[in-house]
């Protein structure tokens, strides 16, 4: 008896849930769920879960509404069992919809996209063209710390190594595009900016309609779900993408992870 109660691990805890697929991760093996409230463990939200095995994947669309079953290990909450109970238009305060149309990879071409920039001028992805330009998303009032806070120090960084060096100093143009226009104003975009020490002849924050920057940041892998909780309330990753002289993009870098460094060698090999 007591040698089992030693051995034995903590019994996993399993809830019923119900909600709406708003993405599926096939890579990851995650779907992020909409859910309602789920009794005893946690209030209604967004998030992403992980699934306990491939077959469970099959078939998973955005939109799709679940019952599902969470097992929960210690802090792990896993969707072990799902059951497919209709279709529901995705809702409209994600990108979810304009991500299934394809993400933009290596070699292909920057798309040519009408926004504005922090002093409210109309500004076209296509003037860009003719120097090497890196392009993140973010928005300023972001509280993660590691997210946008992040790309905004990286993307400072890189400005600051350019123009400390002769070979690189207006080799490379910075793009900051906000996924979150109705509060980032240009106005507000200005003010932040000032805050990185931008030179704007040499970085620039864009804002647009937010149909516009939804579509833009899908096209670049950058899944934006917001919740109802609060505007900061969120959801999404981080890609940033570096594109050659050309226009054809050269290099994807993904989450929060990558160094300056990495950049500005891979902006060396661009221009050699
Ligand atoms: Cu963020």
């Amino acid at each position: 008896m007591l040698l089992s109660a030693c051995t034995a691990e903590p019994p996993a805890k399993h809830y019923e849930l119900t909600g709406q697929i708003l993405a599926v991760h096939e890579a990851r093996q995650e779907l992020a769920v909409k859910h309602e409230d789920i009794t005893g463990y946690m209030p209604g939200m967004t998030m992403s879960f992980p699934v306990a095995t491939k077959s469970l994947m099959i078939g998973r669309t955005p939109g799709e509404l679940i019952t599902a079953t969470l097992e929960v290990n210690g802090l792990v909450g896993t969707l072990v069992a799902i059951t497919h109970v209709g279709t529901a238009p995705l809702p409209d305060n994600t990108n979810t919809a304009a991500m299934t149309d394809g993400i933009l990879e290596v070699g292909d071409l920057l798309p040519d996209v009408a926004l504005i920039d922090q002093h409210d001028q109309r500004r076209s992805l296509s003037e860009w063209k003719g120097t090497p330009l890196l392009l993140t998303f973010i928005y300023t009032r972001c509280p993660l710390p590691n997210f946008c806070p992040a790309m905004n120090r990286n993307v400072a960084s890189i400005q600051k190594s350019l123009a400390a060096d002769p070979a690189l100093a207006g080799r490379l143009k910075l793009i900051s595009v906000s996924f979150d226009p109705e509060y980032d104003t240009p106005a507000v975009l200005a003010e932040f900016a000032k805050t990185f020490q931008t030179d704007p002849a040499v970085w620039t924050w864009l804002t647009g309609n937010r149909v516009t920057t939804d579509r833009l940041a899908a096209k670049f892998g950058v899944s934006v779900i917001r919740g109802d909780a609060s505007p900061t309330d969120v959801a999404h990753n981080l890609r940033t993408t570096l594109i050659d002289a050309g226009g054809k993009i050269v290099k994807m870098y993904s989450g929060s992870a990558w160094m300056p460094s990495a950049v500005l060698s891979d902006l060396r090999a661009v221009i050699k």
